[in-house]
This record gives structure tokens, C-alpha cells and sequence, in this order.
């Protein structure tokens, strides 16, 4: 995949005449910069948030990369998982520009943000954790791993198309004592593709404050990731008698996920969905959509 494409290039990879690329870079459609002699250039980044805005199919793109015939006929299809085992080794060389592209070619064959994540990313992470677990991998090679993906995942985050801001905001945010944050990254990138705006708290965040910041923010949603819950009584305590009463406070809405969660506490916290795939954050955006546009109407 090129850095950047001439207005010729760009006409050729489109399918368009160079006429229409013009139209469509001086009337602002696609960003792009002027040289020195004049001529427009598409850097990779503004050519990448075009076609995911306009939801354009470009296999020429993707699948250029790859020689064999059968990644290539997956990718075509929209399958990215075959594009897993390069992302993994790619993540623990800790070559975070190297995941940052396979997370670019994933994006052309898969637009939807959270399929891309849930069937590229996170089984790269997944088998990470199982060759940690089996003793294949060592934790030194684990953490590499992961801090190329939140590299990746940080600078990806702007060859994504933004929709315009759509009034929603969320507070995403890992439980106390939780330090996987990777889901909620996911999620806070997808939020903010859809137009929310986005306050992302990151690890680790006292009880306590992140009432008090719910409270503060006053969001129409509060997702909270919780992967390792050790102390059940606490958690609970705090989800029931803290979050829940402050999110209610403002009218938000509390998810609360993890790997487990639904099985292990339903019945048990009071929060509005308990969830173990980014995915259900799909569905609650789609909700929150419509009931803005059937108040509008
Ligand atoms: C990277 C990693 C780490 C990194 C985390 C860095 C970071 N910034 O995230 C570090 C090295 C810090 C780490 C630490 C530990 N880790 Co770790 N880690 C992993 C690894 C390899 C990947 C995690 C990941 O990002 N996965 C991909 C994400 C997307 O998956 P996920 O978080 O589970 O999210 C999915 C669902 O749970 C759900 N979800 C999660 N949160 C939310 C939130 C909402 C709102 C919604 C809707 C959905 C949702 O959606 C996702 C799927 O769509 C996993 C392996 C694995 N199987 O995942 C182990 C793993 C999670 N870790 C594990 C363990 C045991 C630990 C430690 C306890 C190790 C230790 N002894 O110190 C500590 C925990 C410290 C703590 N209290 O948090 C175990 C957890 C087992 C368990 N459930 O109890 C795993 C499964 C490894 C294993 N196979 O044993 N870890």
C-alpha cells in the first residue's frame, strides 16, 4: 500500500476520471496537499477515511499486498481473520506500524469498526494470552505485544472517518483494578466513528471518582469493562450502590462487560445490559439513533 497517490493514481485505484478526484479535493470531499509544483497528493490517511466514509469496496487496495490467491479471495469476501497470524507476529516483533497497517487493509475489506476489531485484533490478542497461559510466551514478549497494539490502535484512530458530532456523549472506562483496557479503546473508537463524544478513562479507575466524573459529565451512556473481578462483594458494591446511582442520577445508560460477566453476575448488578461483546455497543448506538430521530420527527 503506498504512502500516498498522484490525482492520476488515485483516478486509476477509484475507478473515476482524474477530473472527478479534483472536483471531489477541491470541493473538500477528500483532503489532500498541494507540492511545491502545484499538483495534489492523497496521503494514504485522507484516501483511507474517503472510501470508509463513502463505504466504497476497493480490493485493489487490500489486495495488492498479499500474492496468494486465497487471502486474497477472503479478503474480497470481507473475511479478515486471515490477515490474524501476520497481525500476531507482527505484534510480538512490537512492530506496531506493521499492525497499524494490517489494521488499515482489514478496514478496506471490513468497514464495520467493531466486526474489523472482533475478528482481527482481538484473536491476535486472544492467542497472545493462550501462549502467555501455556508457558510458549513469556510476559516480557506479552507486553511488546500489547503495547504495539495500543500504538496501532492510537494512531489508526485518524484513518478513521468521523461522522459529524451527533450529540451523544459516553464515559468509557475500565472498573478498579482492572488494567485490560484494550475492549474499551475498541469501543471508544467505534463511539467516536459513530459522532459521540468520548471521555475515556482508561485502567484502573477508583470507584469512587468515576462517580463522581459520571455525575460531572452528565453522558447518555457509561460503559465500564470488567475482565478479572476478583473481590465479587466489592464489585458489586460499587457497580450497584456507586456507578448505577450515578449514571441514573443524569439518565445515563450503564453497560458493564467482560469475559464471563453476563454468566457469573446476572441477576446480581443492576446495571441496564451486562455484556461480553463489544458488539452489543453496536445495537445501544442504533437504539440511541433512532430515538433520536422518532423525537426529532
Ligand atoms: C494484554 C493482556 C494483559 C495486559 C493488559 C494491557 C492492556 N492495556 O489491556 C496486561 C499485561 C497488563 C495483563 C495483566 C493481567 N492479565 Co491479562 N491478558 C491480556 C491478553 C493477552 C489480551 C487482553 C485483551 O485485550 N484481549 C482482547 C480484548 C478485546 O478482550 P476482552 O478484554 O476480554 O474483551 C472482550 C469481552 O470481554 C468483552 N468486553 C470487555 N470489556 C468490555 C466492556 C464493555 C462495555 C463491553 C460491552 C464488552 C466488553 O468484549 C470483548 C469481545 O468483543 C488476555 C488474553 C485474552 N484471552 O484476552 C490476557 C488475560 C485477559 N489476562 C489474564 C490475567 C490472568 C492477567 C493478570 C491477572 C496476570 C497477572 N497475574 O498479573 C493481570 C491482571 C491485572 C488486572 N487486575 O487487570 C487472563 C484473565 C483470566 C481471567 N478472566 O481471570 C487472560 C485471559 C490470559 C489467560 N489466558 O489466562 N494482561
Amino acid at each position: 500500500m503506498k504512502n500516498s497517490y498522484s490525482t492520476r493514481e488515485l483516478a486509476d485505484l477509484l475507478s473515476v476520471n482524474e477530473s472527478t478526484v479534483k472536483r471531489w479535493a477541491d470541493s473538500g470531499f477528500i483532503e489532500c496537499i498541494k507540492t511545491k509544483g502545484g499538483h495534489r497528493k492523497f496521503p494514504i490517511r485522507s484516501v483511507l477515511k474517503f472510501i470508509h466514509a463513502n463505504q466504497m469496496n476497493v480490493p485493489a487496495l487490500s489486495l495488492a499486498e498479499f500474492d496468494k490467491k486465497d487471502v486474497q479471495a477472503h479478503l474480497s469476501a470481507g473475511f479478515v481473520d486471515v490477515l490474524v497470524p501476520a497481525l500476531k507476529e507482527a505484534a510480538l516483533q512490537g512492530d506496531s506500524f506493521e499492525v497499524q497497517r494490517l489494521l488499515r487493509t482489514g478496514l478496506i475489506s471490513q468497514p464495520d469498526i467493531i466486526m474489523l476489531y472482533n475478528q482481527l485484533l482481538f484473536p491476535a490478542l486472544v492467542d497472545i494470552g493462550t501462549g502467555w497461559q501455556n508457558g510458549t510466551l513469556r510476559v516480557d514478549a506479552e507486553h511488546l505485544a500489547t503495547q504495539a497494539i495500543k500504538s496501532a490502535l492510537f494512531r489508526f484512530q485518524s484513518e478513521i472517518h468521523l461522522k459529524e458530532p451527533n450529540g451523544l456523549s459516553a464515559v468509557v472506562s475500565c472498573f478498579e483494578g482492572e488494567t485490560h483496557d484494550i475492549a474499551i479503546t475498541c469501543i471508544a473508537s467505534y463511539l467516536t466513528s459513530e459522532g459521540w463524544k468520548v471521555f475515556h478513562l482508561g485502567q484502573d479507575i477508583p470507584t469512587d471518582d468515576l462517580a463522581l466524573f459520571i455525575r460531572a459529565k452528565k453522558p447518555h451512556l457509561v460503559a465500564i469493562s470488567a475482565n478479572t473481578v476478583e473481590d465479587e462483594r466489592k464489585f458489586v458494591y460499587g457497580i450497584n450502590n456507586k456507578i448505577v446511582p450515578a449514571a441514573k442520577k443524569v439518565g445515563a445508560l450503564t453497560i458493564v462487560g467482560g469475559a464471563g460477566i453476563p454468566g457469573r453476575f446476572s441477576g446480581r448488578l443492576k446495571c441496564d445490559v451486562l455484556s461480553e461483546n463489544i458488539a452489543d455497543c453496536m445495537a445501544i448506538h442504533k437504539e440511541f439513533i433512532d430515538e433520536q430521530s422518532a423525537v426529532t420527527k
